[in-house]
C-alpha cells in the first residue's frame, strides 16, 4: 500500500472517507476535527501528501501560504473574534496523524501557553 493509499487525510481529500468539508482552495481542504476541542474545531490540509509543516515549508511557499490563507477564511466564514492556528508537529508535540495539517480553534476562550 503506498503513502498516500494509507494515509488518512489522503483519503479524505480524495473523498473516500466522509469528513465534513467546511472549505476547500486549489491546494487545501478544511473539514471539521472529528473530536472538536473547541466550538469550532476545523483542520485545513494541503491536498498533496507531505508528513508535517517543515514538509509543507519545503514543498512550496505557495500551498503553505494557500493552508493559511484558507485557515483565516474559515475563521472569518465562522465569525470568530479571536482565534488560534496550531501546528503540532512531531509525537512529542502530540501529533497524531502524519499528513502536515493546521488546527484552526475558537469559540470559546483559549488560555495560554496551551498545554
Ligand atoms: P494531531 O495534531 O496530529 O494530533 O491532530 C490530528 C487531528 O485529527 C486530531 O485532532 C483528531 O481528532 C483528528 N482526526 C479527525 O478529524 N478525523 C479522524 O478520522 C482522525 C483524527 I483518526
Amino acid at each position: 500500500m503506498s503513502e498516500t493509499e494509507s494515509c488518512l487525510f489522503c483519503r479524505i481529500v480524495a473523498g473516500q472517507i466522509p469528513a465534513t468539508v467546511v472549505a476547500e482552495s486549489v491546494n487545501s481542504l478544511a473539514f471539521r476535527d472529528i473530536e472538536p476541542g473547541a466550538p469550532t474545531h476545523v483542520l485545513v490540509v494541503p491536498r498533496r501528501h507531505v508528513p508535517d509543516l517543515a514538509g509543507l515549508a519545503a514543498a512550496s511557499a505557495a500551498e503553505l501560504a494557500d493552508a493559511v490563507a484558507l485557515a483565516a477564511q474559515v475563521a472569518d466564514d465562522e465569525g470568530l473574534p479571536g482565534y488560534r492556528v496550531v501546528a503540532n508537529t512531531g509525537e512529542a508535540a502530540g501529533q497524531s496523524v502524519f499528513h502536515a495539517h493546521l488546527h484552526v480553534l475558537g469559540g470559546r476562550s483559549l488560555t495560554w501557553p496551551p498545554g
